[in-house]
């Protein structure tokens, strides 16, 4: 029997989000992903100083803010061809992969572990979809308590962003030009102590307890493939190679790799609350909202590559880089976050050690009077992320953001083709339409944040009833 179920807002994701399911004989026979609060941030950013931007965009949210930074600040940078200093480099990729180890391990303990393993029998565990629990007693209680001891690593992996960023989230380290703070012997031994604990985190908690969560759902490396397109953008520069990555650009489709072309990029919204005459390229989109838009349901665009819709993160990462090609799954995408995170923090190891004590990490520059415009691509802690800005002096005249979330959680596109999430979920089997745990285990393995995917949201009425005037 066919049977449309709606969950709203998913849980345990950043922001709001809505999915609907269409199941019948036992299996997800269509979906729809649906952003449901209207941000706008791209028109706020019109009139402000292209420098700004950076410390801006950050606020779009709170759990990928420094990527934002780095992708505002390329931006700048390439627009008006800036190259930063060594150190610079070091101390962004030390910062904004003190980021992404937060993302992930908060990812994998805070967002997915429940879809999988069966939390105490109180709040905040219940209310829950009752489920195939397949963990014994014995390995419920080693991850669980895990999943205790993730909080105290997660906030120290925060703590490092503030050793060379000043504060998190919203880091202040990351500018146009290179980083803020001057590196000296003590923040770069306290960073180092730090990231020990870290990497003996990863390597022994979340990787065995990730093994055995794969290990015990074998199924889902079949399960939540959808189309198998893989997009990256390059992530961490690599320092004195201008234009090297460590994590490269590139594709992944039809079973093959191919070069990035940023000019194909297009996003669609014919079922997106904008108004727009056709598909347009970033560097010339706008974010006109159209509320009552008939046939839409969602406030998130519907990115495309030359036309195809891609899933960008860790997995594509590691496909560019040949470090993981076991398959496209629900499965794939949880493991290849978790390999990523000890990949990352052992190469942030090398980095504190090259920089060098008394050396620039700032290129000064100044803001011509004519019209220049530039692309930040960075990969995020979710994906491929991209800022495009046009300004003139110090005034922005153009800003759009594309985010990873934008390209997997995206509705469909003009020509009615599913967003990556919607098709993912297409031939899930569900065993039990009351509690549909099989959603959130595909939808979650993409790391969704509708903060991103949309951009921040506007306060009608008064403020004053999210503020406690007393304090
Ligand atoms: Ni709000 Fe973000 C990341 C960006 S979205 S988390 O990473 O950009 O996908």
């Amino acid at each position: 029997m066919n049977k449309r179920i709606r969950i709203s807002p998913v849980t345990r994701i950043n922001g709001f989000w809505n999915l609907e399911v269409e199941v019948d004989g036992g299996k997800i026979t269509d979906a729809w992903s649906s952003g449901i609060f209207f941000r706008g941030f791209e028109e706020i950013l019109k009139g402000r100083d292209p420098r700004d931007a950076a410390y801006l965009t950050e606020r779009i949210c709170g759990i990928c803010s420094s990527a934002h930074a780095v992708a505002a600040s390329r931006a700048l940078e390439a627009a008006l061809k800036i190259e930063v200093p060594r150190n610079a480099v070091l101390l962004r990729n030390l910062s904004f992969g003190a980021d992404l180890l937060q993302n992930h391990i908060r990812h994998f303990y805070l967002l997915t572990v429940l879809d999988f393993v069966r939390g105490p029998d109180r709040p905040p565990y219940i209310p829950r979809y009752e489920a195939d629990y397949r963990l014994s007693r014995v390995e419920t209680d080693r991850v669980m308590n895990n999943y205790r001891g993730h909080f105290e690593i997660a906030r120290l992996t925060h703590e490092m962003v503030t050793i060379f960023g000043g504060k998190a989230p919203h880091q202040h380290g990351i500018v146009p030009g290179g980083a803020t703070t001057i590196p000296k012997v003590d923040r770069i031994q306290k960073f180092m102590g730090m990231l020990d604990l870290v990497i003996k985190f990863l390597e022994d908690k979340l990787l065995p307890d990730m093994e055995l969560l794969a290990g015990r759902y074998e199924d889902y490396y079949r399960i939540g493939r959808g189309y198998g397109n893989l997009l990256a953008y390059g992530n961490f520069p690599v320092p004195d190679s201008p234009g090297k990555f460590v994590m490269p650009f590139g594709l992944y489709t039809g079973g093959k790799k191919e070069d990035f072309d940023p000019t194909v990029i297009r996003e669609h919204v014919h079922y997106s609350w904008f108004l727009q005459d056709r598909p347009r390229h970033p560097s010339e989109g706008e974010t006109d909202a159209e509320p009552d838009k008939a046939g839409a349901y969602s406030w998130v665009k519907a990115p495309r590559y030359n036309g195809r819709p891609f899933e960008t993160g860790p997995l594509a990462n590691l496909w560019m880089k040949g470090e993981y090609t076991n398959g496209i799954s629900t499965m794939d995408r949880l493991v290849a976050r978790a390999i990523e995170a000890r990949f990352v923090a052992v190469l942030m190891k090398q980095w504190l050690k090259e920089i060098e004590i008394g050396k620039p990490v700032y290129q000064p520059f100044e803001l011509p009077d004519r019209e220049s415009e530039g692309v930040g691509f960075t990969g995020a802690m979710r994906g491929a992320l991209a800022h495009w800005v046009r300004f003139r002096g110090s005034k922005i005249l153009h800003y759009q953001i594309i985010t990873p979330s934008a390209w997997y959680c995206s509705p469909r596109d003009d020509n009615g083709m599913r967003g990556p999430i919607e098709e993912a979920l297409v031939g899930t089997p569900v065993a039990d339409v009351s509690n549909p745990v099989e959603v959130g285990r595909v939808a979650r393995s993409f790391d969704p944040c509708l903060a991103c995917a949309v951009h921040l949201v506007r306060i009608e009425g008064n403020r004053l009833k999210f503020r406690n005037e007393s304090i």
